[in-house]
């Protein structure tokens, strides 16, 4: 049985790409294995949130993970805030980052380019990704493959503390979904389908109603070649189609060109517009009913306590071994 963590920002309401990418693996994964599933609420404030979006959204989030399949009886599912080891152990780590070494996170490139104000802790935001992640012995990390480069940075931050201080953490691995490791904008198909997008056409919530699934996916930018086919660089548009299709139904790109073949874009849009509905409908019902429930609040709180146990002697671990604080 391997460790797992994986955390999601509530910085808005899941997309499609945050289901295909990360939550469909996190449900494979749970059954045989210790997984730990995180709300990062820490992460969503590196940029600037609203107060009570960000609190609907925590639990929003919370809600997401049970309806999409997450078991909080045999996972454990936590609010990042709610355990502060976390941002004990992204101090420590902060302290052995290098500034070059954050300054050239793409994502910290993207987030921070043409803003006037950028927050230092959207700088260390890996430095505090890298304290999620080691605090739980992780031995594997799902994640989309945006994350790729944060991780290796998690690796060589546990490492450094290994080789300077004691051998503590676990190295962790990477674990990326063959098909949907990187669902696109539905309007922009070289940039990658975020909840933060200002333009909402770009993004499938996994809230949407099926009637604004399937608008945004019938407005989805293709091309005038009207034949169907994975080309991610000629075909961006179409090929983006084919992977959430695929994702989907599980029906392999190559199968779904064959059924598609002679037939025009309409068709082929009404076939991934029923595919995402048909996934996102029972998750949408499930969510309903837990939204408001005081059963929510239960597994997030038994979460928590369950987190801390473990992530504080990671912690008490890491200070013993900086030197921080009293022996007793
Ligand atoms: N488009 C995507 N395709 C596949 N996987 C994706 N993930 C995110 N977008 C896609 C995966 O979802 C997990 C949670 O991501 P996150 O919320 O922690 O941060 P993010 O990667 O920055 O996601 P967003 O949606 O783009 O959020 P914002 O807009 O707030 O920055 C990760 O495993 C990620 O790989």
């Amino acid at each position: 049985m391997e460790t797992i963590f994986s955390g999601i920002q509530p910085s808005g309401t899941l997309t499609l790409g945050n289901y295909l990418g990360a939550i469909q693996q996190f449900v494979e994964l749970q059954n045989d294995n210790d997984c730990y599933f995180c709300i990062v609420d820490e992460h969503a404030i590196t940029v600037p949130q609203e107060r009570l979006k960000l609190r609907s959204n925590i639990r929003s989030l919370a809600a997401l993970y049970i309806a999409s399949g997450i078991d909080p009886e045999t996972s454990t599912l936590f609010v990042q805030s709610e355990v502060p080891a976390h941002t004990q152990l992204g101090w420590m780590l902060q302290s052995i980052s290098y500034i070059g070494e954050l300054e050239r996170m793409t994502q910290y490139k993207d987030k921070s380019a043409g803003k006037e104000a950028i927050s230092s802790a959207l700088l260390t935001y890996p430095s505090l990704m890298a304290a999620d992640i080691l605090l739980y012995n992780t031995n594997i990390v799902p994640v989309g493959d945006d994350q790729k480069q944060h991780l290796e940075l998690t690796r060589d931050l546990a490492g450094r503390f290994n080789n300077r201080f004691n051998d503590i953490f676990t190295i962790p691995d990477i674990r990326i979904p063959k098909v949907g490791a990187r669902i696109m904008s539905l309007q922009e198909p070289m940039k990658k389908m975020s909840k933060s997008d200002e333009n909402e056409k770009g993004f499938i919530s996994m809230l949407d109603e099926p009637k604004k699934i399937e608008k945004k996916i019938k407005s989805a930018v293709t091309d005038s070649e009207g034949i169907v086919k994975y080309d991610k660089e000629n075909k961006p548009g179409v090929s983006n189609l084919l992977t959430i299709y695929s994702s989907c139904t599980g029906e392999s790109i190559k199968s779904l060109e064959a059924k598609y073949e002679g037939k025009g874009y309409g068709d082929f849009k009404q076939g991934v517009a029923n595919a995402v509905i048909e996934t996102l409908k029972p998750i949408q019902d499930r969510y309903a009913e837990l939204i408001n429930s005081v059963k929510l609040d239960d597994i997030l709180d038994q979460g928590a306590e369950k987190a801390s146990f473990t992530a504080n002697k990671t912690v008490a671990k890491a200070k013993k071994a900086m030197g921080l604080g009293r022996v007793k």
